[in-house]
């Protein structure tokens, strides 16, 4: 596209059931937000919309698990998500919700238009339901094992593990998530997008018209999405929550998730517009404007195949493009709230930003390592040592040090103002630096309109790097040791160090506006540091060194950024492991209380079958986790005839601290066997409430080691 006439840019609206973490804040926020800043710097025509999706299985079972309504589910968690992402310097311009009467109406509308033309077609079909719950099961209502992966628990719409998307029909094992039952089909109709009709239009659309612009990873799912050959897709569901079918005698029915949901980018346009008093209709249906989706690789084929078949058949603009990134992982796992192995916004937010010493530079730390590592062409991975290395070693010790450097200088060596520049003293270093500034601006430029946000902020810090370089080479502090009678430097040695510090000063305004789409608050400080508006900001002021004029006096440095310690890192390690051992254990106690409860007793057996058993009383002398294996613990049991070494499945219920010192009963004749490469000779007895809560069977006095059990 040549110079559009103005930027729709948009953010996967997030499921409001439940805190959202760092991942998709990297994936689809972050970058569409470096995005609309560089390009309000520059003054475009530009509108960020995004909101809550509030619709789905998604929302509903979380109702079922929180024990409350749909409502009150979307109504909290829209709340928080809308807050989170504010408090991280998300700059969207309206953050919606699908749950609003305009999106309804939006929705039903467009549906409406595509059934009246002819573009939907209508089919009955067999669909898995649940004769308990009385409810046809779609999307999340359905679990089973994925076709692809083998993970048990893949969902009817979409397998979580490997991404791949599915259909109720392909799960291996289906069962229904309300009732645990094993589904029966039924006939139901519904309505459908024959995507199959559309497959010549997307093939051009995508594969030629899209093959230098877009992602190879983006390209790539779509191809061999169209080489499976696609199918057409229903479009409603037989559910109570959601945008009503507008059709009479369809009242059972709402419109699928995945239809309503990218309808949502729409109708928060309508929104915004109604709040600016503007026109939305140019930015969805005006071939000049510039419409970029941002999502995370699980969302490519609703954004880049269904959705636009969608707009085409409805006679909106298509996006330019679908920068998606790949998932980033986080100390060695993949991120998941739900196995608590994540760092959710409002933690970040509440154990850094709002602790006395965090505020926005701490938004701007996570901000600038999410960059840094973003999962662009493969997946990433957050680590803490990793965020404390990136802060301390280039945010800290290059860019910070740097701007601090430079404005210190300036009031020790220039009186607190900005120096004049002499002309005919200007050397190689200088003009080589002012050079590179006009480069770092080409690249970041390009770097930015290509989505290549990391190379984009490398671009900075290098040019940071850079300055301090610059300033180390000149050291403008010994050129002001060559002092005059007047005990001051001498003339010709302040010229030399005015022309030094006015080209530092002016990389310095250079930085912020470069800095300022990456990381807004440190731009902001800056201004303020400089006494300048924000305005200076604009991106076409950047490149001159005029930013600054001569013999203005700026204020006393502040530092940009503080150090990560290395108590903080060590502190959210041990938040990581404990809330995801909790989880395990309620996960594990209720499987147990699940689980339809087993017969109560067992098939009788002799008095000979129980005599081969040999009990005995033994005390845990030490115990220790074993590497890798979340659930065993190694003990050593005394059992005063012998040491032993016992491996025990004790790990989520008991700390090895807790333990050392109890007597406990060992089935002491049970044959050797390996676990973890561990030999375990023995097993200790457990009792197990109803709830899955590991107690041990012991003497109820202290006895001998060694005393027999009968
Ligand atoms: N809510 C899925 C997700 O959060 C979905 C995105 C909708 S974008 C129109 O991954
Ligand atoms: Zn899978």
């Amino acid at each position: 596209m040549t110079t559009p006439k103005r930027y729709l840019v948009t953010s996967a609206l997030p499921y409001a059931n439940g805190p959202k973490h760092i991942g998709h804040l990297a994936g689809a926020y972050l970058p569409a937000d470096i995005y609309v800043r560089y390009l309000r710097a520059q003054k475009k025509d530009v509108v960020y919309v995004c909101g809550s999706d509030e619709h789905g299985a998604a929302i509903t079972i979380q109702a079922m698990k929180e024990n409350t309504t749909p409502k009150a589910i979307v109504d909290k968690y829209h709340a928080m998500l809308k807050s989170n992402m504010a408090d991280l310097g998300i700059s969207f311009d309206i953050y919606h919700r699908t749950s609003e009467p305009l999106h309804h109406e939006t929705a039903q509308a467009f549906f409406t238009d595509l059934n009246d033309k002819g573009f939907l077609e209508q089919h009955e079909t067999e669909q898995f339901y649940d004769e308990q719950a009385q409810t046809f099961l779609a999307d999340r209502y359905i679990v089973g094992t994925c076709p692809v992966c083998g993970y048990d628990n893949a969902f009817g719409d979409q397998c979580e593990k490997c991404g791949t998307s599915l259909s109720p029909e392909q799960l291996i094992n289906p069962r229904s998530t309300l009732s645990g039952n094993t589904p029966i089909k039924k006939a139901t109709k519904h309505w459908y997008l024959p995507l199959n009709k559309h497959e010549d239009f997307l093939r051009k659309w995508i594969l030629e018209d899209h093959k230098n612009d877009w992602k190879s990873n983006v390209l790539g799912q779509c191809k061999s999405w169209l080489d499976l050959g696609l199918q057409p897709r229903a479009v409603t569901r037989d559910l109570d929550w959601g945008v009503p079918v507008p059709v009479k005698g369809a009242d059972s029915k709402v419109l699928y998730v995945w239809f309503d949901a990218p309808i949502g980018y729409i109708s928060a346009t309508k929104q915004w517009a109604l709040d600016h008093d503007k026109d939305w209709k140019p930015y969805w249906n005006d071939k000049e404007t510039k419409l970029v989706h941002f999502i995370g690789k699980d969302n490519i084929v609703f954004h880049a195949i269904i959705f636009p078949v969608m707009l085409q058949l409805h006679g909106n603009i298509l996006p330019d493009n679908v920068p998606s990134n790949e998932f980033m992982n986080l100390e060695g796992d993949k991120m998941s709230t739900s196995r608590g192995w994540s760092i959710e916004m409002e933690d970040y937010i509440n154990d850094f930003v709002k602790q006395p010493n965090g505020g926005e530079q701490l938004v701007d730390a996570l901000r600038y390592y999410l960059t840094a590592i973003a999962p662009e062409t493969k997946d990433s991975e957050f680590t803490w040592k990793g965020f404390q290395d990136a802060v301390n070693s280039e945010l800290v010790a290059v860019f910070g040090n740097y701007i601090n450097r430079a404005f210190v200088l300036m009031h020790k060596l220039c009186g607190g103002k900005v120096p004049k520049f002499h002309n005919d003293l200007m050397d190689d270093a200088d003009k080589q630096l002012l050079a590179d500034i006009l480069t770092t601006k080409a690249t970041i430029e390009k770097s930015i309109e290509t989505y290549h946000f990391r190379d984009g902020l490398a671009e900075v810090i290098a040019l940071a790097r850079k300055g301090n370089k610059y300033m180390q080479d000149k050291q403008p502090w010994i050129t002001a040791k060559q002092i005059g009678d007047d005990g001051q430097p001498t003339e010709a040695a302040q010229a030399l160090i005015d022309n030094c510090m006015h080209i530092c000063l002016q990389l310095a305004a250079n930085l912020a506006i470069f800095i300022n789409p990456f990381l807004p608050n440190t731009a902001k400080k800056m201004c303020y540091m400089m006494k300048v508006v924000d305005k200076m900001l604009d991106w076409d002021n950047a490149g001159t060194t005029k930013l600054l004029s001569v013999g203005y006096s700026l204020r006393a440095p502040e530092l940009l950024f503080r150090k990560i310690e290395d108590a903080e890192v060590a502190a959210q390690i041990e938040k990581l492991q404990q809330k995801s051992n909790q989880l395990k254990m309620n996960e594990q106690s209720t499987d147990a209380a699940e689980t339809p409860a087993a017969p109560i007793l067992k098939d009788t057996i002799q008095f000979d079958d129980f005599a081969k058993i040999d009990l005995k009383v033994g005390t845990i002398t030490a115990a220790e986790k074993v590497e890798k294996a979340d659930k065993l613990l190694k003990l050593t049991v005394d059992l005063g005839f012998e040491i032993r070494t016992i491996v025990s499945g004790i790990a989520l219920h008991f700390t090895p601290d807790a333990i050392i010192g109890k007597q406990v009963v060992v089935v002491a004749n049970l044959a050797p066997r390996k676990m973890r490469g561990i030999e375990s000779n023995g097993m200790i007895l457990m009792a197990e409430d109803a709830a899955g809560k590991l107690k041990f069977v012991a003497p109820n006095e202290t006895t001998n080691n060694g005393a027999g059990v009968s």
